[in-house]
């Protein structure tokens, strides 16, 4: 059986978003162990990988002061819109850049190469992961839908904003309803033989 071409994309995992952020997602953190995990094995293989940043302007209608929902975030060039420090960096790992508007751009393909980018590379899958589950990983999710690549969510490396309770699980099913595949990645601790060729998570 032939597998799909496979691309990983890790959504916002930006100091903003993880503990001792202006917009901490609860339990944010603990997606770096999981997406750590995938960003090695994707790479190992050749498969690409990308990295999405909420990547602000100071003023923006998305932010609460200027008429939108969100405290202020991931500014362009601060700390708070770096990567985790913990995140896994990789000279391979191709950047994307969103929200550099007014407009919210919740997805990774809102205003972005991104889905030239994976057509280019013969990219049929991708599987994807981040913060937040009910915002910037469901509109990615449903974008990639729309452009017609098969995804994979990954359950356990996403977390929630949760404004309203409920929300993250409501988006799982909301990706699932569009045609997801919500996937556990194995845990961090499921090691394979010294020197055999890991075995793809998915
Ligand atoms: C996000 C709220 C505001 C996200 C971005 O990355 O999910 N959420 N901006
Ligand atoms: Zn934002």
């Amino acid at each position: 059986m032939t597998q799909p071409n496979q691309a990983l994309i890790v959504v916002d995992v930006q100091n903003d978003f993880c503990s001792g952020g202006t917009l901490a997602v609860p339990h944010g953190d603990e997606v770096i162990e999981p997406l750590n995990k995938l960003i090695d094995e994707f790479l190992e293989r050749g498969a690409p990988v990308y990295k999405t940043r909420d990547w602000h302007p100071p003023t923006t209608k998305h932010f609460a002061a200027y008429g939108g929902t969100w405290p202020v975030h991931c500014v362009q060039n601060t700390r708070g819109a770096e990567f985790n420090p913990a995140l896994r960096d990789d000279p391979r790992i191709d950047v994307i850049s969103n929200g550099l508007g007014d407009s919210d751009c919740y997805s990774a393909f809102d205003e972005t190469d991104l889905a030239t980018r994976l057509q280019q590379q013969n990219v049929e899958e991708v599987v994807v992961g981040g913060l937040a589950t009910d915002y910037c990983v469901k509109h990615t999710v449903l974008d990639a839908l729309k452009y017609g690549f098969k995804v994979k969510a990954v359950e356990n490396a996403m977390r929630a904003v949760d404004l309203q309770p409920g929300d993250g699980e409501r988006a799982i099913d909301e990706m699932r309803d569009a045609g997801a595949e919500i996937v556990t990645a194995r845990p961090a601790g499921d090691s394979i033989k010294p020197g055999a060729q890991a075995p793809r998570t998915f």
